[in-house]
């Protein structure tokens, strides 16, 4: 009897003084505040209709997979900040009024965001009323001559901007595409240490359909037989520095194949394919996260329109085709 005591005390005393602090935020697993939510049964699955886990066992978020009430709950004390970039270059700027406006009523709400936005004239940006705790830069870039240069140069851009200043500011990021507007909650349920979204168009394909880059010149390559899901580019994010590994490997392949005379048959979303497939996201956004309205009506198993690529007139908003 008295051996085991004296052991129990010895244990528990190395236990406490081997264990460093554990840092208390954020984590991938949150500790919901809230005790009077719905029991989650293990024999009624949430969606019968869609795939919400990836085999390596990343989420991947539909409606119904997630309490909101409780992620809200669980992340308003973490006291987080989320940047998010955009980039608004030549007559993309239109687009900037309609994506903060609806940013401002269903991204993150009641979160700390950073907006930064990468634009070749500054003045152009509207003036749009923040909520408490969220705040706007405005970032000069040049305007390229080429137009796949501004898709190909966000990844360098981000890359640089995390190194001087967003490491500094904030905890996770989000990098968007311009020419978009929010129609329903965005909310904490999307963050995670790496973040990828199914693309609206290929979410229903076998993977010999992808548009991944299939010449094995390029380092965007992916031969017939591999890859897990086609991933769109108008968003990806994740922890600060999880993205920054992200951007700069995708700017070190671009620059790679540039050398080589080479650019990617989908530019930018070819190499972020190859990225996600040799860097598996913890977290996947169902395509009700990255909508298009040109798909038109929702089929059923899209139960709500968060985010959506409005229709554009490309002869009016592109100059140099
Ligand atoms: C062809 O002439 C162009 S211009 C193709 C893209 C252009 C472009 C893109 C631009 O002139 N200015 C600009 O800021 N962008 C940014 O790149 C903007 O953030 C936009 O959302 C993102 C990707 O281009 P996109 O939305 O036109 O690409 P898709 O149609 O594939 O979503
Ligand atoms: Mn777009």
């Amino acid at each position: 009897m008295i051996t085991t005591c004296v052991f129990r005390s010895f244990c528990s005393q190395s236990i406490t003084q081997s264990i460093p602090a554990l840092p208390a935020t954020p984590r991938d697993v949150l500790q919901p505040k809230r005790a009077n939510y719905g029991q989650p049964l293990a024999l009624i699955p949430q969606r019968n209709d869609v795939l919400t886990v990836t085999p390596w066992l990343a989420p991947i978020v539909w409606e119904r997979t997630f309490d909101p009430d409780m992620i809200d709950s669980a992340y308003k004390s973490l006291n987080i900040t989320i940047a998010t970039t955009v980039f608004a270059v030549g007559k993309y700027t239109q687009f900037l009024q309609d994506f903060l406006e609806t940013a401002e009523k269903y991204y993150m709400s009641g979160l700390r965001v950073h907006y930064y936005v990468f634009t070749d004239q500054p003045r152009e940006v509207p003036r749009v009323e923040l909520a408490a705790g969220r705040k706007i830069s405005i970032i000069q870039v040049p305007k390229y001559s080429r137009w796949q240069e501004i898709s190909l140069r966000r990844m360098e851009i981000i890359e640089r901007h995390i190194n001087e200043t967003i490491h500094r500011e904030a905890d996770y990021i989000f990098c968007m595409d311009v020419d978009m507007k929010f129609h329903d909650r965005w909310g904490p349920e999307t963050l995670g240490t790496l973040v990828g979204v199914l693309h609206p168009w290929f979410y229903e394909f076998t993977r010999d359909k992808f548009t991944y880059e299939r010449r094995p010149e390029s380092t965007a390559y992916i031969p017939m037989e591999e890859g897990d899901f086609y991933y769109m580019a108008a968003v990806f994010g994740g922890r600060v520095k999880e993205v920054h590994a992200l951007t700069k490997k995708c700017h070190e392949h671009l620059d790679k194949d540039k050398s080589k005379n080479l650019e990617a048959i989908w530019q930018e979303e070819s190499h972020l394919n190859w990225y996600f497939l040799h860097n598996k996201p913890t977290k996947v956004l169902s395509p009700e996260y990255l909508w298009d309205d040109q798909k038109g009506g929702l089929p059923s198993e899209i139960k709500r329109k968060r985010f959506s690529a409005v229709i554009k007139n490309k002869e009016a908003v592109r100059e140099n085709v």
